[in-house]
């Protein structure tokens, strides 16, 4: 009987199977030719010797053009010519799907397309198995979050992506007509998770879109992002919630390596898990470390892609990959972060991770009229702000919590050169498809 298999799991013990994928490329050597059939999992070689084959069968089967979709049976024949140590010699075949001629995009040639090239024909640049496993990998990556999320306490939950007043400052806002009302693309869920603190649902995180209208054309900015947020209430100090993001980012590092060594052994990487804790840096200490190597950056200002680049280099001599960098001034960190009392500093931190920014976070401010003063202080008007302020009126704890983006997250594990090869469709000033 015939068995329908993946590449992955056929065995020199089947007498005969049918494998179904693309066909990735087909050598004639005159008596003999081979193609190499492709499915998600791998690739296998269906042996053609012209004299044992069914005469309109090798024709057909050797006419194929490059990626078009078929089902192929045959016998499985022992080969130590194969990487499977199997080859199938075809009995017959079923076409599913033409591919046209020529392919917009090479699966397996050895030259690099340009990222234009490459995400214009996304679907095409994806059956590349090296690019496939950074999706394969970052699925893992979600389901490690998720899971320790919920196993300490965590609720999952979904906030509303329209919404009526930005959290992030205006610059980055992506206006939206909502039936005639003026309305915006959330730039992150900071607001509801807060006003869920005051419902007694006192540990919640979200995985979600995020939404920042960002006119930077940079390597580590899009539009649209995965932000994996989280908020705990009855902290006592930020340093509660940087123990919490430690623990996670640990549990995914030390987790992930056993989980996808097949996918991160197609793109030849080997986790690093950084030695804990993790190192903790001064706004203060960081800012004089960007000024000794060249940059002029004062007080207040943004450590920036620069800066924070100077500060990973040093890190990593240092063998840290990780590090906090605590005690911005408040005057830098948007009105929901409380401050430091009797200073011009504040109870928030990033976490950096080989030179870049992946989380920003902090305690909140959770008294409603320091709260109120505090955006007053931005130049906010607090009236924008009517049904997030009432959830700190009536009750509110003290709380804290963070927002990783994602993509940057996986960006990083993997040493990636850019945040858009983490991202399936992304999103920048200058693309909106595919
Ligand atoms: P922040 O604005 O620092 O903080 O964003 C949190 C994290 O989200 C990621 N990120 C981005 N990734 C890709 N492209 C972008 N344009 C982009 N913008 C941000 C970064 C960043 O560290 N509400 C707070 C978090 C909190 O305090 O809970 C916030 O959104 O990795």
């Amino acid at each position: 009987m015939t068995s329908i298999r993946d590449s992955s799991n056929i065995s020199k013990e089947d007498a005969t199977a049918t494998v179904k994928g693309w066909v990735q490329d087909i050598r004639n050597l005159g008596g003999i030719s081979f193609i190499t059939l492709r499915d998600r999992h791998g690739t296998i070689q269906i042996t053609m010797p012209k004299k044992k084959i069914d005469p309109e069968l090798f024709e057909s089967l050797t006419k194929l053009s490059r990626e078009s979709v078929v089902a192929v049976t045959g016998e499985v024949k022992e080969s130590n010519q194969t990487a499977l140590g199997i080859e199938l010699i075809p009995t017959s075949f079923e076409l599913y799907s033409e591919a046209g001629v020529p392919l917009p995009l090479g699966v397996v040639d050895k030259v690099n397309a340009e990222m234009d090239t490459r995400l214009n024909n996304r679907f095409m640049d994806l059956r590349k198995p090296e690019t496939k496993a950074v999706f394969e990998i970052r699925s893992t990556i979600v389901e490690l979050i998720s899971e320790y999320m919920v196993k300490n306490g965590f609720v999952n939950i979904n906030t509303p992506k329209i919404v009526a007043s930005g959290a992030e400052g205006g610059a980055t806002l992506f206006s939206v007509d909502y039936f005639g009302k003026p309305a915006y693309l959330a730039q992150s869920p900071q607001l509801y998770k807060q006003m869920l603190m005051s419902t007694g649902l006192d540990r919640v995180f979200e995985l979600g879109p995020a939404f920042r209208a960002e006119h930077s054309n940079t390597n580590r900015h899009v539009t649209e992002f995965i932000s994996f947020d989280g908020e705990m209430a009855w902290i006592d100090k930020e340093e509660d919630v940087m123990a919490t993001i430690e623990n996670i980012i640990d549990h995914v590092l030390r987790e992930l390596g056993e989980r996808c060594k097949k996918h991160l052994e197609i793109l030849g990487k080997e986790i690093m898990v950084p030695k804990r804790p993790y190192p903790i840096l001064t706004y203060t200490e960081c800012l004089a470390m960007v000024n000794e190597n060249g940059l002029k950056l004062k007080e207040g200002d943004d450590l920036g892609t620069e800066g924070e680049k100077i500060i990973g280099d040093i890190m990593a001599e240092k063998g840290s990959d990780l590090y906090f960098i605590v005690e911005y001034p408040e005057e830098a960190k948007p009105f929901y972060i409380m401050e430091k009392d009797g200073t011009d500093l504040s109870f928030s931190f990033d976490l950096d991770y080989k030179g870049q920014e992946i989380s920003s976070g902090g305690q909140r401010e959770h008294r409603y009229q320091e709260l109120v003063k505090r955006m007053e202080k931005k130049g906010l008007d607090p009236k924008d702000f009517d049904s997030y302020l009432d959830a700190f009126r009536y009750g509110m704890p003290p709380h804290g919590g963070w927002g990783i983006g994602l993509d940057r997250l996986v960006t990083k594990i993997l040493d990636l050169p850019n945040v858009r090869e983490a991202i399936l469709f992304p999103r920048d000033i200058s693309r909106l498809s595919p």
